[in-house]
């Protein structure tokens, strides 16, 4: 007989008049090909043996079903397909039971309900959240959810794509049975046995009776279709699927089941083909993949029980909640008495806003509270696991600091810094241990973003590498490993493609037309609304620092300069490229800032000229790329997906592009390379073809080609 690999995959067993059907397939029993051959065949034996009474689905190990094999989405479909094995599940002739704990997501849940009786156990996690990847559910989800819980409570399933906790689910009627125990075979076992004793039918969620055909049951579920489709077309800007979800859920309501599922089934594979689908899993693989750093495989993290904060101004009081959040004590260090009750001032007003909006208690934040010290005295480090120094960008008053943890810190701790851009290795080689030193580079506000550049100078050990991914997974952030340079990853790339945007605003392109155009492509702000969030006096201050070693050929556009010459340094001072009346968030295009550019213009000896919006994105994400491609060409970022993930978390890439490595890809790396050269034309020392670029050109390969794991 030839091999039947859906036999490993998908196993059954006959317990008295039950036919067991466990799917064992690790992680997390994705429904690959030979599990949905496995299922399919199951239910077929089920029907066809005399001795089974009833079937009960079970997955083995942590989860029931995560949900179809998201490595197959893009690639030629191979039969049995997952609606065709829910319709052959849901026509048992034999009450199917599906028993759930961990993990019942996307095609996970259908097949669950496509079942005709459910029990779940605590922890349990059922959803739909197909919309994360750009899809819909496409195994019946859009219609038997509906007509098991309503359109409005499964419109909010789908649209969120969030996870129901078993009661949660009980409640909505997703399920119908809670276990007691975390034993979820025997649980389900004796849910069956108790299903046979009462001679209960066969039930099919087709059938159900959630969208009832009375008048008003009606009218209630087509307004809850209207409401779901305004706040969809409002809120999801850009996105493809959102409003397929829509349109299938309002089929559940309006046509006859099977012609709801091939509606469902058309808008699926719709999605399936959207370049959004292929953007949103690349970013779901991505995320997971940067976890994978060399040395988090090689080496085993060192504690983290203490944590240590120099500097209590904004950075350091972000980076102390975050710490305290993930339920951490933490020490923070200032310069005096004054500064120390200002950090911590910093740290109770993130606290308070939370209870302003009714989203923490007093009680709670008086418990967060205690697990926070502060100290003038470096001293008051001695025992803490691992230190993060968050004072002033400068590198002298860096290296103070670190010769102080030097002086005080057990052996073993991890000393880490936060610069921006500052040689980590300067630092390391001024102490006596510099293999503990390493980068955490967190974002503002430290506390809220995501993204936390792991920077790996030369010297560090790998254990302490491990240990800033550890502290990662204990922050709830998105780690991502980064050579030393000026500026790592991120405000590497920044860097270049702000002055790509200087360089079009100088030409001809206003500022608030640039910004528009990259909120279109779908990022949240443009560039110049960016500076003005941060703060212009920040760049300026960088720039006026590197003047004296920018390269004198290299163009250098003074506008922004010209802003805050004059004190408009953005929101903060109600004024920066945009007018911020009464401390208003969302600015205005101001006029007296189109004059200066004018004249900025006119003293560059520059005629402006008019840009489309798609020549000021080409122009932008070439920037973006070409430094990307230079980041991973000198090993700074691991691979293209380590650029990518830095970029949706750290710097508002669209997820549904899955950032700009993924984006270039997507548009053909010839068609980048040949805008570089024509812009080139103009400014042959700016735009200079990243080497990785023209290699990857000439032998007809792509990014993805270099995201093997690190
Ligand atoms: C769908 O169902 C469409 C249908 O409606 C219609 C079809 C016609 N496939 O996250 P973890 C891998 S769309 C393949 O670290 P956790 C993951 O890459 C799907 N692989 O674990 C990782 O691999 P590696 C709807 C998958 O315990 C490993 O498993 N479902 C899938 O933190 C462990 O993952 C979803 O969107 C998959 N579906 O969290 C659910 N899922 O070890 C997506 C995971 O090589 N999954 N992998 O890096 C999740 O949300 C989480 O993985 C889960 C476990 C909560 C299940």
């Amino acid at each position: 007989m030839p091999p039947n690999p859906s036999a490993d995959v998908v196993t059954r067993e006959l317990r008295g008049k039950v036919l067991l059907v466990t799917i064992d397939h690790a992680p997390v029993n994705a429904l690959s090909a030979d599990v949905r051959r496995g299922l399919l065949a199951a239910i077929e034996a089920a029907d066809a043996d005399h001795a089974v009474e009833a079937v009960l689905i079970v997955g083995a190990g942590r989860n029931f079903i995560a949900g179809a094999d998201i490595r197959e989405f893009g690639k030629p479909p191979v039969p049995p397909s997952l609606p065709d094995v829910c319709n052959r599940i849901e026509a048992c002739t034999k009450p199917v039971v599906a028993a759930i704990h961990g993990a019942a997501l996307g095609g996970g849940l259908e097949v669950a309900l496509a079942a005709h009786y459910r029990i779940a156990v605590d922890g349990a996690k059922l959803g739909l959240p197909e919309v994360q990847l750009g899809l819909l559910p496409g195994a019946g989800g859009t219609q038997r959810t509906p007509r098991l819980i309503g359109a409005a409570a499964a419109l909010d399933l789908i649209l969120s794509g969030r996870h129901a906790g078993a009661k949660e689910a009980l409640a909505l009627g997703l399920v119908d049975r809670l276990g007691s125990s975390g034993d979820i075979l025997a649980e389900g076992l004796a849910y069956v046995h108790e299903l046979l004793a009462a001679h209960a039918p066969v039930r099919r969620a087709r059938d159900a009776a959630a969208l009832d055909d009375g008048a008003a049951d009606r009218a209630a579920s087509l307004a809850a279709v209207a409401t779901a489709r305004a706040e969809t077309a409002k809120k999801s800007r850009g996105l493809f699927s959102p409003l397929k979800i829509v349109e299938a859920v309002e089929a559940a309501i309006e046509q006859p089941f099977d012609e709801g599922l091939r509606l469902e089934r058309k808008l699926f594979l719709q999605c399936i083909d959207s370049p959004q689908r292929a953007g949103l899993i690349h970013a779901f693989f991505a995320e997971r993949e940067v976890l994978k750093a060399p040395e988090t495989r090689n080496a085993k993290p060192r504690a983290l029980d203490r944590i240590g904060v120099v500097g209590g101004g904004t950075m350091g009081a972000g980076i102390a909640v975050a710490v305290l959040d993930a339920g951490l004590p933490v020490t923070m260090i200032e310069r005096d008495d004054e500064s120390l009750a200002r950090g911590r001032a910093h740290i109770e007003k993130v606290y308070d806003g939370l209870i302003a909006k009714g989203r923490l208690g007093a009680e709670k934040k008086a418990d967060i509270m205690t697990r926070w010290s502060g100290s003038t005295s470096y001293d008051a480090l001695a025992d803490t696991d691992l230190v993060i120094e968050a004072v002033f960008e400068d590198l002298a008053v860096k290296q103070a600091v670190f010769a102080e943890l030097d002086r005080v810190c057990k052996a073993g701790a991890v000393l880490a810094t936060n610069t921006s851009y500052l040689d980590i290795d300067a630092i390391a080689a001024s102490i006596s241990r510099p293999a503990d030193v390493i980068g955490l580079h967190f974002f503002s506000p430290a506390n809220i973003m995501k993204l936390l550049e792991v920077v790996v100078p030369t010297q560090v050990k790998a254990d302490v590498v491990a240990t800033a991914f550890e502290l990662a997974k204990k922050l709830r952030k998105t780690p991502v490993r980064a050579g030393v340079c000026d500026g790592f990853i991120g405000n590497r790339v920044l860097a270049v493609y702000r002055s790509a945007a200087d360089a079009m605003m100088e030409d001809g392109a206003s500022p608030y037309q640039i910004d528009a155009a990259v909120r279109a492509f779908g990022f949240p702000m443009g560039p110049f609304q960016v500076v003005d969030l941060a703060g212009g006096d920040i760049g300026w201050a960088t720039r006026k620092r590197r003047a004296a070693t920018r390269n004198p050929s290299a163009r250098y556009v003074q506008i922004a300069d010209r802003l805050c010459e004059r004190g408009w340094f953005g929101q903060k001072t109600g004024r920066g490229f945009y007018l911020y009346p009464e401390g208003s968030r969302s600015g205005a295009p101001d006029p007296e800032v189109e004059a200066i550019i004018d004249a900025e213009r006119a003293r560059a000896g520059i005629t402006p000229r008019t840009f489309t919006d798609e020549e000021i994105v080409r122009r932008y994400m070439a920037a973006m790329i070409n430094e990307g491609a230079n980041v991973v060409h000198e090993g700074i970022a691991l691979r293209p997906l380590d650029v990518d993930v830095t970029f949706l978390y750290g710097y508002g890439f669209p997820r549904y592009r899955g950032g700009p490595m993924k984006y270039a890809d997507t548009v053909g790396l010839p068609t980048i390379l040949a805008d570089i050269r024509e812009f080139a034309k103009e400014d042959p020392l700016f735009w200079q073809a990243s080497p990785l670029l023209v290699d990857l050109v000439e032998r007809g390969a792509d990014f993805a080609s270099l995201n093997h794991t690190a």
